[in-house]
């Protein structure tokens, strides 16, 4: 029966990508763990294989092969110390920038060290043999196959990339015996481009430009951005902690996390990735055809699994490079019509119940101007991104998502109060944060421009709303998983004193009437005496409460009815219909 390509899906997705990256030559050593993808690259006619049985002089021969040809070379080999004989050849290779890819085939590496013939450990490589190494496992879900194809994009685009040089994939193998796939899966390449290059054309219809968390914008890049969004009719995606605040933002996540109803204005053709984390995911409610990542440390980060370029240079070049060169974009109105969208469903808010959506709410838009704003993880970040905060106002907003913790939020807004000494820094948080790090406040740098609003709901609310996972605990989510009871269990007076033994104004509130009579003075603008804490009680029911009115704003006639089915047949029987549905 004739050969063509293994059954093993990462293997043919390798190959598509070796391809797709101009992977030609090989240079093959023998052995049985990697029958399965010699097996299916002699048969293509894209490849050229040449034949080692010593991996030492393989190496070698692939350091020839591509400092004459100008070309990167693959190697491949099976298990045993096979690999090991690769190690002189690599360091030739890395220290003259020869592209060599070397392909480690390998059994399941679970079986490392459990005294099985022919397994070693691969997964520390010397530095100077590799200028990357990945591990690209057997794959049995979506999730593998995304990470397969990113890891191996992300390997091979570093064969050329600041010089060349060479790059490790150790690919495990099951040792399958079916060679009868005929053609190779659709992968999603990944390009990568650096200034002074040729660059692709900004594709026509809908383009939004999206921004995670980002430090505050320099001029040149607002002007440059600004351009380019007038010249190609594009929007910028934001929130809070995104700090644009020119003229084409928009802030989405209200219409985006409506969980009954789709908007197709959430749709775009093209999505330009800008920032680090996010905090409350914008990015992540564009339905994007294609993701292009701009940022000067030109990684592979696919943050929403639709990558297909990075650009590795400053912001700034990028867009001023568009702004000036290529066609206009042919989408005239969508910043427009998704202002109009947004606008649209955030009418419809009703009167939500106390709680940190409804202070955000109420708060936002009498903020002082010019202060320094920090959002706690995760129901205040959430609850001030969904009531956006005016730009007009000119507000530094930032919150710890780089690392997502709860851990050091008051020390973070205490370092930040540090270094601007005339400016207002608050900073809004629940009460497991405040006192995960309340010694902050102790700290003998704390002065008068710091201020602290804490929603004490008396646990990680997250963990009671209605949509969280351990909601289907109810009650009994509180003991472990929001960590309910803690810390004086909302005393009224264990903050109090603290605070105001360490010299802080404290001020109370449990309602909407004491709230809206005391905010005034906490977010005045005036510079007081002292630092302020505002200790204001909520109830988590409210807070969960208030989510899902805000989640369901809108409802379509199709969701309607899935809503009813899955009400009707339960979390079992949704899952037993999607099975027989799929047979
Ligand atoms: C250091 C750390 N531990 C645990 C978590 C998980 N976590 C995310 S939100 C949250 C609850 C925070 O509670 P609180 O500060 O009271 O805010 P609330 O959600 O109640 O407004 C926790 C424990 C985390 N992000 N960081
Ligand atoms: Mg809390």
């Amino acid at each position: 029966m004739d050969k063509f390509y293994t059954s093993e899906k990462n293997t043919q997705i390798l190959i598509a990508l070796m391809k797709f990256h101009g992977v030609r030559k090989i240079v093959a050593s023998p052995g049985a763990t990697n029958v399965c993808l010699v097996g299916s690259l002699q048969h293509d006619p894209y490849f050229e294989i040449y034949s080692s049985v010593d991996e030492r002089s393989a190496a070698y021969m692939a350091c020839g092969l591509a400092r004459s040809s100008g070309e990167p070379v693959a190697l491949s080999c099976t298990g045993a110390t096979a690999s090991r004989n690769y190690v002189s050849g690599l360091t030739e290779a890395y220290y003259s920038n020869l592209p060599i890819l070397a392909i480690t085939s390998a059994q399941h590496t679970g079986r490392t060290g459990h005294l099985m013939p022919q397994v070693i450990d691969r997964s520390n490589p010397m530095h100077d043999i590799a200028k990357k190494s990945i591990q690209v496992p057997t794959i049995h879900d979506k999730e593998d196959q995304w990470a397969a194809e990113v890891a191996i994009n992300d390997a091979l685009l570093e064969l050329r990339r600041h010089g060349g040089g060479p790059v490790h994939i150790n690919l495990v193998t099951t040792y399958s015996p079916d060679f009868s796939v005929k053609t190779l899966p659709n992968v999603r390449g990944i390009k990568r481009y650096c200034a002074g290059e040729d660059f692709p054309e900004i594709p026509s219809g809908r383009i939004a430009v999206c921004v995670g968390a980002h430090i505050i914008w320099n001029k040149r890049l607002l002007e440059c951005v600004n351009e380019f969004c007038r010249k190609y009719h594009a929007v910028v995606v934001c929130e809070p902690i995104s700090n644009y605040r020119g003229k084409y933002r928009v802030n989405p996540s209200l219409l985006g996390n409506q969980t009954e109803y789709d908007s197709q204005m959430l749709c775009v053709d093209l999505m330009i990735h800008l920032g680090t984390v996010s905090g409350f995911g914008v990015g992540s409610l564009m339905d994007a055809r294609e993701v292009w990542r701009v940022h000067p440390d030109g990684e592979v980060r696919d943050t929403f699994r639709k990558l297909t370029a990075v650009f590795e240079m400053s912001e700034d070049d990028f867009f001023c490079y568009y702004a000036t060169a290529g066609s206009r974009g042919n989408y005239t109105d969508y910043y427009e019509e998704l202002i109009h969208e947004c606008a649209r469903i955030y009418e419809k808010v009703p009167e939500l119940p106390f709680s940190n959506a409804w202070i955000a709410q109420h708060t936002v838009r009498n903020l002082p101007h010019n202060i320094e704003l920090h959002l706690g993880i995760l129901n205040s970040i959430r609850a001030w991104t969904l009531f956006d905060i005016p730009p007009e106002l000119d507000i530094d907003i930032f919150s710890n998502t780089g690392g997502y913790g709860i851990d050091g939020l008051v020390s973070t807004l205490l370092g930040a109060a540090i270094a601007n000494p005339d400016k207002l820094c608050i900073g809004v948080l629940g009460d497991l944060a405040f006192f995960y790090d309340m010694n902050a406040i102790g700290n003998r740098h704390v002065s008068n421009n710091m201020r602290l609003l804490v929603i004490n709901n008396g646990r990680g609310t997250e963990f009671r709303n209605y949509n969280h996972p351990a909601a289907r605990f109810g009650e009994q989510a509180d003991a472990f998983m929001a960590a309910a009871g803690h810390y004086g269990n909302k005393s009224p007076d264990l903050i109090k004193c603290y605070a105001t033994c360490l010299g802080f104004e404290y001020m109370t509130a449990d309602s909407k009437k004491t709230y809206l009579e005391n905010m005034g003075r906490f977010f005045s603008g005036e510079m007081f005496e002292r630092p302020v804490l505002f200790e204001v009680f909520t109830d988590s029911r409210n807070e969960s409460d208030a989510l899902k009115m805000l989640y369901t704003l809108e409802t379509t006639a199709g969701s309607k009815a899935k809503h009813a089915v899955k009400h009707m047949l339960g979390e079992k029987g949704v899952a037993t219909l999607k099975k027989v549905m799929k047979k």
